[in-house]
């Protein structure tokens, strides 16, 4: 429960947004919350529509799938985990939690459209506050804001 607790709040989000490394957001020359929307709203336009959430997720999802064959395997994801700075139990953890949540036809690995379905339901959704379909810098920065323990 305390993994739950600790790796399902604003952090983890901001955390995958772009695939920071954990340990870059104890350093001080991580980017602000702000430079993370931009990096993402890639029109400028103050808000992250469905097309930019899913281009940035497909960025990541490219880069997590080491060996290009379309599946984020539980070995690609301790790998990830460890490039997280994350111990190897923990690694172990944060492997078994995302595959029981993003895994739904249970062959040990996230293929893009589990990644993509489970990215939209526990990042986008939830930070979607007034349901428009799109996350406006302010809903962004409400919820990344590090009021995370
Ligand atoms: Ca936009
Ligand atoms: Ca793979
Ligand atoms: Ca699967």
């Amino acid at each position: 429960m305390e993994l739950r607790t600790k790796y399902s709040g604003a952090l983890l989000i901001v955390v995958s947004v772009l695939g920071l490394p954990m340990s870059a957001l104890a350093q001080s020359n991580t980017p602000s919350v702000s430079e993370l929307f931009n990096a993402v709203d890639k029109n400028h336009d103050g808000y992250i529509d469905g097309e930019e959430d899913k281009a940035a997720n497909r960025a990541r999802f490219v880069k997590f799938d080491t060996n290009g064959d379309g599946q984020f395997s539980r070995a690609e994801m301790l790998a990830a985990n460890r490039k997280f700075g994350q111990s190897e139990t923990l690694a172990q953890q944060v492997a078994q939690l995302y595959l029981t949540r993003m895994d739904t036809n249970h062959d040990d690995a996230a293929s893009w459209e589990e990644f993509e379905m489970w990215s939209k339901k526990n990042m986008f959704d939830p930070m979607d506050m007034d349901h428009d379909g799109k996350i406006s810098r302010k809903e962004f920065i409400m919820q990344a804001s590090p009021s995370v323990p």
